[in-house]
């Protein structure tokens, strides 16, 4: 057996919104890894076997063996390790309501959250409304209660956790204050970033700010 077998390996980038969602859920578990950073436009050998259908990371390679998509890898990692730091709730009704919350962020917030980068117009407009309306469904799920988990940091908290770094991105671009429309949502990334799995999991928000323009730049001329 090589030696990278026994290894657990994250392919992925810094600032990825689902590649930090792994980063979280090893931390949490106290799990150690080798992080290999991607250029996702010249992807490495590995990533290109290890996930050849979508090609995208994050990756998480335990054991030799890929698993591949982020809340699919997050549920893994909660599996594998699951003598420290649950996840997902043992109730089963609790935990199809966990996967639903987690499963919205990605066909809510990251959709529209896309739409923010549009050059002005009905996109954008349109991207703006449906951003903060997904982000106020949160608010609202979150309650008073100091995390999606209850009590405990849970699978919706590491799902939606790296949007906290994204959210100066956001209200730049977007020219909005996520902070008017849901307070509780950023008392809560506050609250998350008082963890150190989180707190060094997460990127810089100035680094993701200044790496969306520049591709925005680009994008643009
Ligand atoms: C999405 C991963 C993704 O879009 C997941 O893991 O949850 N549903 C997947 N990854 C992006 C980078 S982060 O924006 C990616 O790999 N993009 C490469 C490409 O599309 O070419």
């Amino acid at each position: 057996m090589a030696d990278d077998d026994h290894k657990v390996i994250v392919l992925g980038t810094v600032h990825s919104l689902f590649v930090m969602r792994v980063r979280v859920a090893l931390s949490e578990k106290g799990v150690d890894y080798d992080f290999r950073e991607e250029v996702l436009t010249n992807r490495s050998p590995l990533l290109l076997q290890s996930n050849p259908i979508h090609k995208k990371i994050p990756v998480l390679i335990h054991n030799g063996k890929p698993v591949c998509e982020s809340l699919i890898i997050v549920e893994y990692i909660d599996e594998v390790w699951k003598d420290k730091s649950p996840l997902l709730p043992s109730d089963p009704y609790q935990r199809a309501h966990a996967r639903f919350w987690a499963d919205l962020i990605d066909k809510k917030v990251y959709l529209s959250g896309r739409k923010l980068y549009a050059e002005k117009g009905e996109e954008y407009e349109a991207g703006k409304k449906e951003f903060m309306e997904a982000l106020k469904l949160f608010e609202t799920e979150l309650g008073d209660k100091p995390y999606f988990g209850g009590d405990h940091f849970g699978f919706v908290d590491v799902a939606l956790v790296p949007y906290y770094c994204w959210f100066e991105t956001y209200e730049t671009f977007g020219n909005l204050s996520i902070e008017e429309h849901c307070p509780n949502l950023v008392a809560w990334g506050k609250r998350c970033m008082e963890k150190e799995s989180v707190a060094k999991s997460l990127a810089d928000p100035k680094k993701v700010y200044e790496i969306m323009s520049s591709k925005m730049k680009l994008l643009r001329v």
